[in-house]
């Protein structure tokens, strides 16, 4: 694996715990998730077939967490292009700015946590891949 490919894909291992009775999942910014969390938001109920993302943001760090299920999501940071399945509560993948990401593949089940490190901000939308391109390239 390249040096460019491993900045790609960085996994964030989350520590489980819990106990006899069961499992438990703490997330603190700036502990796990390297950053202040301004925001959290959920995608659940992706009908079959159907795939999302389909961006960049300019600014925004997320950490996306499949906490039921999984999905595919494919990161790209205009040089190269990595896939990796989310399907684990215990593994986050960062999503940093500037990288084009798209979700497939959702199996029925899937919850897909995000952490995201701002408010919501349309503005910080990069949705036409050329543009995204003319931007890594800037
Ligand atoms: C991302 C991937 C992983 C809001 O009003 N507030 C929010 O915080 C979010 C995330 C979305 N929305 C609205 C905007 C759209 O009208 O919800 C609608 C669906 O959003 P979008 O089409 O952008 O959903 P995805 O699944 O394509 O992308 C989302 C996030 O928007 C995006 O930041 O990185 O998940």
């Amino acid at each position: 694996m390249s040096s460019k490919q491993s900045d790609l894909v960085q996994w964030i291992e989350i520590p489980k715990l819990g106990d006899d009775r069961g499992s438990l999942v703490a997330l603190e910014g700036n502990k796990i998730v390297p950053f202040d969390i301004e925001r959290v938001y959920y995608i659940f109920g992706t009908k079959p077939g159907v795939a999302r993302g389909f961006h960049a943001h300019k600014a925004l760090k997320q950490v996306a967490i499949c906490i039921t299920g999984k999905c595919k999501m494919l990161l790209d940071n205009g040089i190269e292009k990595a896939e990796v399945w989310l399907d684990s509560p215990a593994k986050g993948i960062l999503i940093n700015h500037l990288v084009w990401h798209e979700m497939h593949e959702f199996s029925t089940d899937c919850v897909l946590l995000v952490l995201a490190s701002e408010h919501y901000d349309e503005s910080d939308y990069i949705r036409e891949y050329s543009d995204f391109i003319t931007r890594v390239n800037t």
